[in-house]
């Protein structure tokens, strides 16, 4: 293989060169009931995001989907985007990128002092199950690693751009180590999110399905919602509603 992947990590982790999607992958050792499993990727050729759209997955990422069987409603499951995208901002720090979290699925690199920002990482979460119990989650985390920053699309930056070459052994070690750890701390979860949040206090226009809001994200709640203080009060937006956040 590409790389060698020789973890330690609570996960029994399968490795492809190259892939479809890790998270397709993923939701069928799901289904044949794997538990504490993850995929792992050098490449993809049909990665997703969300609401169907592409996720551009050169040779050189860190492509990585984890199954996770935890006895816990489907309304706590954003927590799971929050955490691996805690997870995934400590271990881009560790590799010496300034890399924070912004609301509701992606790790990103600020860009000046007015809220913009470049996406190094983004997080895909999916599940099955019932309206009071997940039967599993699939957590799937793309992070632009030992990558060319034009070999991404517009807006894309790269462990390689931002510090230099990473260890993708060691990154992936530390990823899952903290997103295990958050995993059996969800209660953990939000106070660590909030001192990566690059979101907070920030002015922010949302794109929802149910109409655009503008304001200023002040919080959020105990899972994983996001709070947008607007002139006609306070707004919850839950990551399943959001089609768009920008600072404005
Ligand atoms: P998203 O829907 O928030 O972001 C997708 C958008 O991000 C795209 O429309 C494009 O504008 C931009 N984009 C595409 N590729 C990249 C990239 N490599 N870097 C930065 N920006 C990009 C984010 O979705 C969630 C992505 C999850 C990806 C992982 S990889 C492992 C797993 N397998 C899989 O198929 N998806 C997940």
């Amino acid at each position: 293989p590409a790389v060698e992947y020789e973890l330690e990590a609570p996960f029994s982790v399968e490795y492809h060169d190259s892939v479809g999607s890790t998270n397709d992958r993923a939701r069928e050792l799901a289904t044949e009931g794997a538990a504490d499993a993850a995929v792992l990727a050098d490449e993809q050729v049909g990665g997703r995001g969300r609401l169907e759209r592409e996720w551009a997955a050169p040779s050189g990422g860190v492509w990585l989907s984890v199954v996770s069987r935890p006895a816990i409603a489907p309304a706590k499951a954003p927590l799971y985007t929050l955490a691996a995208s805690v997870a995934t901002a400590r271990a881009a720090r560790e590799a010496g990128v300034d890399a924070r979290i912004k609301w509701p699925n992606d790790v990103v690199v600020p860009v000046g002092d007015d809220g913009d920002y470049r996406k190094l990482a983004g997080i895909l979460t999916e599940m099955e199950g019932e309206t009071d119990r997940v039967e599993w989650l699939v957590v799937g985390i793309g992070v632009n690693a030992n990558i060319e920053a034009d070999a991404l699309p517009d807006g894309a930056t790269s462990v390689r751009e931002q510090a230099g070459d990473v260890d993708r052994r060691r990154f992936v070690q530390r990823l899952l180590e903290e997103f295990d750890r958050y995993r059996s701390d969800l209660e953990g979860v939000v106070p660590a999110w909030r001192e990566l949040a690059l979101t907070l206090g920030q002015q922010v226009r949302v794109d929802r399905r149910a109409g655009e809001i503008v304001g200023e994200a002040v919080d959020v709640t105990e899972s994983g919602a996001l709070v947008v203080e607007t002139d006609d009060g306070r707004v919850t937006v839950a990551a399943g509603d959001c089609e768009h956040l920008r600072p404005v």
